[in-house]
């Protein structure tokens, strides 16, 4: 089956999951957040990655319903675990480009929140540059609404894009997620090192929240401490976990 027709599959059939990635502060170790994560329970394949299918999805006319059910689906989640005395945390979840042209993506994400009692600042929406070269200002003004209800705005993979700073004036957002690729050799490349301590600091000084992407050691983790960035992601803290593991482990970090 080619896979467009498996993607409708796939939808029809309830086939894609989120998983969640732990975010925390660093120095305490202690969960803030989470980052959800589409995964594809694939009936003959497996549980695929999105680097298997988002690029397929991306362009489909099915990444507006798929992008749909995360936001539902996340704010669903975030509010079982609420309910079910789990430490109340930060949901991230990425947009696709779809939902941005869909013009309803502001009333859209309010609903959910409604539908499950959850505060607006309890949601941080990711987006790429991509999305971010790509907003009219219709757009811009669905994000301006979003960001004035107090949901959370991520600039994903941040200093990655060629227009990574001219966005910050442009666009309303309450945070900077430093890509990975300048965490990787932070302590060896000193121009990876110099990227990120001028990321932080332009962060702090226009009042964005900041977290680094990618950690892997204690090692870079001191070091972004020490440059001023309090929250992290990456495999020192935890991969993707599907939601019932995820509990457990935010349960235990207090
Ligand atoms: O899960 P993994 O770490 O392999 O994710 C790879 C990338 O896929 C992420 O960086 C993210 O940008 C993208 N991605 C994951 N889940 C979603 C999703 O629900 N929606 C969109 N639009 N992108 C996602
Ligand atoms: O939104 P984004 O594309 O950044 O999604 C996170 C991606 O980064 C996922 O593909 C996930 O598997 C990957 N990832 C998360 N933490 C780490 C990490 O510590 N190291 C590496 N190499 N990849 C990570
Ligand atoms: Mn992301
Ligand atoms: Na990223």
């Amino acid at each position: 089956l080619a896979m467009r027709a498996e993607l409708h599959e796939a939808t029809r059939e309830g086939e894609f999951v989120l998983h969640y990635q732990p975010q925390v502060a660093i120095g305490t170790g202690r969960i803030v957040g989470t980052e959800a994560l589409l995964r594809w329970r694939h009936p003959r394949r497996g549980m695929l990655l999105p680097g298997a299918f988002l690029s397929h999805l991306e362009d489909h006319p099915l990444a507006l319903e798929v992008g749909h059910w995360v936001v539902e689906e996340a704010c669903r989640q975030a509010a079982a675990w609420r309910d079910a005395g789990h430490p109340f945390i930060r949901m991230g979840v990425n947009l696709f480009a779809a939902q941005v042209r869909s013009r309803t993506l502001a009333s859209d994400v309010a609903m959910a929140l409604r539908r499950h009692r959850l505060p607006p600042g309890m949601l941080e929406l990711e987006i790429t540059e991509t999305i971010v070269l790509g907003v009219d200002e219709a757009d811009l003004e669905q994000f301006r609404e979003l960001h004035r209800q107090g949901v959370g705005i991520a600039f994903d993979d941040f200093g990655t894009g060629y227009a990574s700073l001219s966005s910050l004036k442009r666009f309303p957002l309450t945070r900077l997620k430093i890509d990975r690729s300048f965490v990787r050799d932070l302590m060896s490349e000193r121009h990876d090192a110099a990227v990120v301590r001028a990321i932080v600091q332009i962060g702090n000084d226009i009042g964005l929240d900041i977290i680094a992407e990618g950690i892997e050691t204690r090692d870079q983790e001191a070091l972004l401490l020490k440059m001023g960035c309090r929250d992290g992601q990456g495999y020192l803290y935890g991969k993707a976990l599907p939601a019932a593991q995820f509990a457990d482990l935010a349960q235990a970090s207090g």
